[in-house]
């Protein structure tokens, strides 16, 4: 009665007071719109299978950099190029594997950005005559139908993309081109490890570099709920391992090392609130925390950390997963100078 009134008086009783929550219908059409909306939207972002499970697609670019003189890629300094993002976790892997190996001057890069709207990457100035990742890989390969991915290793020379899986660049970059590196005595990835590097690295990706991705792009309960405890198991499992061993393969840093350094260095940034990678930080393992902050404070590796392009990408451009764009203000990462107490 009251309500009727109002209504015609031109304004319901509720709206006036600015209390009244929408009504039911309209919750309704939202969640159905938007569940919908992000449903599609996510099924573009991350491949599912039929569990909702996220799977990543992979990579086609696969030559090698070798050092044999006939090789189509022959080792060589100033002739190949790195794009990154410096928010990507995978490229990241490339960039610490060419500050420790001391390959700055024999590797020249730049960096890509996410475009606000898209999402692809785009050149902050142009590059090779274009403006975005994905025109760069039309031009190595003209009719190129997937992905536009970080990191491209890039042929200057015949306008070629050598290599786009970081997995496979960090091996190139690790052994070939020691002729040009500042360190190259450094192995990471020596013959008497290898069996144990690739153990971990197959563990690490499926669980945690791309178990942080299962558990951010899951499309149902249970894909969510497997990957997030396959994500714990292995970090308690890690940092068991941690207690005695200063890296992950002994006394030594390895490629696993660098593999699992770009992951849980964006852990508390990203992954712990964007992802639901919620149960625990690193920072509080008491093993896993002290070992971030000694590979963070490896020669150079620092540098290769961008704490503000984590935040801004991960949370600005994965719009399904924060549709606000609002960045947070955290974490602060100084702790990550404190002293790691490894030996
Ligand atoms: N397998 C690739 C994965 C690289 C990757 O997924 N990069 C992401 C950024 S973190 C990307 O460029 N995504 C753009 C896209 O999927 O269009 C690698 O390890 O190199």
């Amino acid at each position: 009665m009251t309500e009727n009134k109002n209504l015609q008086s031109g304004m319901p009783k509720t709206q006036k007071k600015g209390k009244s929550l929408p009504p039911k219908l309209i919750i309704k059409l939202g969640k159905f719109v938007w569940t919908t909306l992000w449903h599609t939207m996510m099924s573009k972002i991350a491949p599912r299978n039929q569990s909702g499970e996220y799977i990543r697609p992979s990579s086609q670019f696969r030559n090698f950099i070798t050092t044999q003189a006939d090789s189509p890629y022959p080792a060589a300094a100033g002739r190949y190029h790195l794009y990154v993002g410096m928010s990507c976790p995978w490229a990241h892997r490339t960039l610490v594997v060419r500050a420790l190996k001391g390959l700055e001057e024999a590797i020249s890069m730049s960096v890509v950005s996410p475009d606000a709207t898209s999402g692809g990457w785009v050149f902050n100035d142009p590059e090779e005559g274009c403006y975005t990742l994905a025109d760069l890989y039309q031009l190595a390969n003209p009719g190129y139908s997937g992905r536009s991915t970080v990191p491209v290793l890039w042929d200057k020379q015949t306008k070629a993309i050598v290599n786009n899986e970081s997995a496979e660049i960090i091996v190139m970059l690790n052994s070939q081109l020691n002729e040009f590196a500042l360190n190259p005595t450094l192995d990471l990835y020596p013959q008497e490890l290898k069996e144990k590097i690739d153990w971990w690295n197959d563990r690490i990706y499926k669980n945690v570099n791309n178990g942080v991705y299962r558990c951010g792009f899951a499309q149902s309960q249970e894909a969510y709920n497997q990957a997030c405890e396959e994500l714990f198991t292995t970090l308690d499992e890690i940092d068991t391992v941690l207690e005695t061993n200063r890296y992950l393969c002994g006394n030594s840093v390895t490629l696993a090392d660098v593999r699992l350094f770009t992951t849980l260095f964006r852990f508390d940034i990203a992954y712990y609130g964007l992802f639901k990678c919620n149960r625990r930080r690193i920072k509080d393992y008491q093993n896993l925390g002290a070992y971030l902050r000694d590979m963070y404070q490896l020669k150079g590796v620092a540098d290769t950390c961008d704490l503000e392009s984590v935040k801004h990408d991960y949370y600005g451009s994965l719009f399904p997963l924060n549709p606000s764009g609002i960045i947070p203000a955290g974490p602060d990462i100084t702790y990550l100078l404190e002293p790691h107490g490894r030996v």
